[in-house]
């Protein structure tokens, strides 16, 4: 077959690489050798036809003058931008010789690779750069900023990342948006829900702020910020002393319900009330919702596991299903993450064996600043790809300052001149996915994916991959996993034997039918993944591992004496920072708002519009006040992880705290609290 490339104009499939879970099927239309316009694919099942506004104007993006062409040398101070042309020869000699000398005299630990899904593609993201890494023996990252402590919650109860297939939830009755401000985030259960509610499904939205999502719903609940364990152990108290609860199911197919019925009595709807700030006729009112209705689903979001309670908090939420047997019917149960169904061969693809049994440090991503300020012994260099740290991490301002010493050694591989990529030493420009080979697997939809090279290389750009190779060959490394195509990856990492839903898929399979829905069985088909192999309501495990084995609320972290919690989330138009650097997203976003209750902004003396000064002892930020009765009193919301350009304060994560959640190490963007003053 001809390469994509060598035609200079068409349609061609493709795939969305953004940290997105619909991961949509795309049709790149190429005219003259240039992407012209991309569209959704009318024949991806989930997709049809319909993407988001992000990306049907990405085609700027890709385009943009401000794109990296060639790699750069620092000639101004760090943070202050200023760069010149090299050639990729002098920056990976550069590098190679900075990390030898390294090594020599600290050891490959000085060295810390920090990247996250910038570009979800399982070689881009976690290939060719762990094989290196591991060969090195640099100190390895927790990636826990995005959804760790939920991970580990949900499993405790479930046994991994494993829901319903989001496809059958046009058959639910009810669907609970859940924390999750889907409008903006996971457009394609929208529209199944769209579909659902035409069938006659109710759509509830339970959140902290009546967003997108919430203006869409039949019914919007507004919760406290990190109290929602409260309002699902409540709902189990209903559901059991109103005899809703399955005890059929519960008996087959889950641990622990007699321990559970017990346990939740201590949340009745009035103690309940008191901490959700739901009232109690409402929390009646959902309960005998949630108990009567079939096939209800639950869409568990991000929201609620950015807290210090995370982890318990998702474990507690994912218990509810099970509890009126919502998991045996079609379009019933829930999803909070897909990720294990799809699951590939992470040890062919990453190598961890190239380590040699070196057991190297572990560092926090999310402890970024910390770890450049204080680590012992320190981080001598930073390798940075895929993530824009300066403004996505939290303690943005220890971030900063670690960024800015002068002996750390920092390398930005980035399409764009972001702002972690200023305080860089050598900035290499990389290709976009579009330029790329790599497979996809979305962590929400069953569909794994193919991208094959559609434009030629912009600019020097190199993907990834390249790379890791270049740096390979430079240090003198010689391992063969080192050198392997990307067509041996992506068949060495879907071999995977202990995953039967990949059976058949492989690269020559993905090459001939772009996508391939896995052959996933029915979650309750054979045993699950907890020690039990049942839902574990009760879990000795957790116990085992210092939590207490019951569904439980716990109180958000003491954070100083600020009166307000402070919930700076995604918005619109921007994906995390991508296109926050992009004029047609800023016109479409406008410009970033502080959201907080009429009664806290008229007892602060700040009306609608009003510029506020927001700070903590972590840091401060200047926003514009939107006044009114979208969020409750006591909480200030904002969306997007806006650009922070000179003259503007706007980085909200030199706000946020860089503790660790309850588990997994995740992240608490959410639970940082904060003063408010009018300007
Ligand atoms: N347009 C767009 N889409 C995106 C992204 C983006 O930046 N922009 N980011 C992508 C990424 S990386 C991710 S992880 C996902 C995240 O997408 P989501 O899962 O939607 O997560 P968030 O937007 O972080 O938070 C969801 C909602 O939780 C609410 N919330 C905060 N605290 C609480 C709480 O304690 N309880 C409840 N019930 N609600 C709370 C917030 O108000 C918000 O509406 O979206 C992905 N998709
Ligand atoms: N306050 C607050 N902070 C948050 C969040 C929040 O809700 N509130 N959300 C958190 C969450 S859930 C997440 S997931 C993180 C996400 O944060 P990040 O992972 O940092 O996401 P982006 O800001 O989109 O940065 C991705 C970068 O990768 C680059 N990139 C894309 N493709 C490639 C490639 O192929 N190669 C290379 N080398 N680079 C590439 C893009 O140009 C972009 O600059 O942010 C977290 N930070
Ligand atoms: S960002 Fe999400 S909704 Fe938009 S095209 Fe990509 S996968 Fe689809
Ligand atoms: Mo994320």
């Amino acid at each position: 077959m001809e390469s994509f490339v060598n035609q200079p104009t068409g349609i061609f499939p493709s795939v969305c690489s953004l940290d997105c879970p619909d991961q949509c099927g795309l049709l790149v239309h190429k005219q003259d050798g240039k992407i012209v316009k991309i569209q959704g694919d009318p024949n991806h099942p989930v997709t049809k036809g319909s993407i988001c506004n992000k990306v049907r104007n990405m085609t700027e993006r890709i385009y943009d003058d401000k794109r990296l062409k060639y790699p750069l040398k620092r000639t101004g101070a760090k943070g202050e931008g200023k760069f010149e042309r090299i050639s990729w020869g002098e920056a990976i000699d550069t590098i190679a010789s900075h990390w030898k000398k390294l090594v020599n005299t600290y050891g490959p630990e000085s060295i810390l690779p920090y990247s996250f899904y910038g570009n979800m593609g399982n070689l881009s993201a976690e290939g060719m750069d762990r094989r290196f890494f591991n060969r090195l023996g640099a100190s390895q990252l927790d990636r826990s900023i995005c959804s760790a402590a939920g991970s580990v919650g949900y499993k405790y109860t479930m046994g991994g990342s494993f829901g319903i297939d989001p496809e059958d939830t046009i058959h639910s009755k009810l669907i609970i948006f859940w924390g999750i401000n889907a409008v903006s985030t996971n457009m394609h259960q929208v529209v199944l829900a769209q579909k659902a509610r035409k069938n006659g499904a109710k759509i509830v939205v339970i959140d902290v702020h009546k967003n997108q999502t919430g203006r869409l719903a039949d019914w919007f609940i507004p919760i406290n910020p990190g109290s929602d364990s409260a309002l699902a152990l409540g709902i189990m108290n209903i559901l059991f002393a109103e005899n809703m609860a399955d005890l059929d199911f519960l008996k087959q197919y889950a641990v622990g319900h007699e321990e559970l019925r017990e346990h939740v009595v201590q949340y009745d709807p009035v103690t309940v009330s008191s901490i959700t700030g739901v009232p109690v006729v409402d929390i009646y009112k959902l309960a005998r919702m949630y108990g009567k209705t079939s096939p209800a689903f639950i869409r568990i979001g991000n929201g609620p596991q950015h807290h210090d309670n995370g982890g318990m908090c998702i474990r507690t939420i994912a218990c509810l299903p099970a509890l009126t047997g919502q998991w045996l019917v079609k379009g019933g149960g829930a999803l909070k993450g897909n990720g294990g169904y799809l699951s590939h061969n992470a040890a062919n693809l990453q190598r961890p064996d190239l380590l040699h049994n070196k057991n190297t440090r572990v560092i926090n991503m999310n402890q970024l600043g910390q770890a450049l300020l204080d680590a012992e012994p320190p981080v001598k260099s930073l390798f940075v790809y895929g993530t824009n740290p300066a403004v996505v991490a939290p303690e943005g301002n220890k971030v900063r300052t670690g960024l800015a010493r002068d002996d750390l050694f920092t390398v930005v591989h980035e399409l764009f001149l972001t702002e972690t990529a200023a305080y860089a030493d050598l900035v290499l420009p990389a290709t976009s996915s579009f330029e790329n080979t790599d497979f996809y697997t979305s962590y929400w939809h069953h569909y794994i994916q193919l991208q094959q090279p559609v434009v030629e290389r912009y600019g020097e750009a190199k993907s990834n991959v390249e790379v890791y190779q270049l740096l390979s060959k430079e240090m003198r490394f010689e391992d063969q996993p080192l050198f392997e195509t990307e067509k041996e990856m992506i068949d060495q990492a879907l071999n995977n034997p202990a995953n039967p839903y990949l059976q058949g898929i492989d690269y020559k399979a993905l090459a001939a039918r772009q996508f391939i829905k896995a052959d996933v069985k029915p979650l309750l088909s054979g045993r699950l993944s907890t020690p039990s192999g049942k839902i574990e309501l009760y879990s000795e495990k957790m116990k085992q591992d210092g939590y207490p084995p019951l569904p439980t609320y716990t109180p958000l972290v003491d954070d100083g004496d600020f009166p307000f919690l402070f919930v700076a989330g995604p918005n619109h138009n921007f994906l995390n920072t991508t296109f926050s650097n992009n004029e047609k997203h800023i016109s479409l976003e406008k410009e970033p708002l502080l959201h907080m209750n009429s009664k806290d902004a008229s007892a602060l003396g700040i009306e609608d519009g009003d510029k506020i000064r927001i700070w903590n002892n972590r840091g401060e930020c200047v926003l514009k006040a939107s006044v009114g009765e979208n969020v409750l009193t006591g909480a200030v919301v904002t969306q997007g992880l806006w650009a922070d350009l000179p003259g503007t304060k706007q980085l909200v994560n030199s706000l946020t705290p860089d503790r660790v959640a309850d588990m997994g190490n995740g992240a608490t963007f959410f639970s940082g609290r904060v003063c408010v003053e009018k300007l």
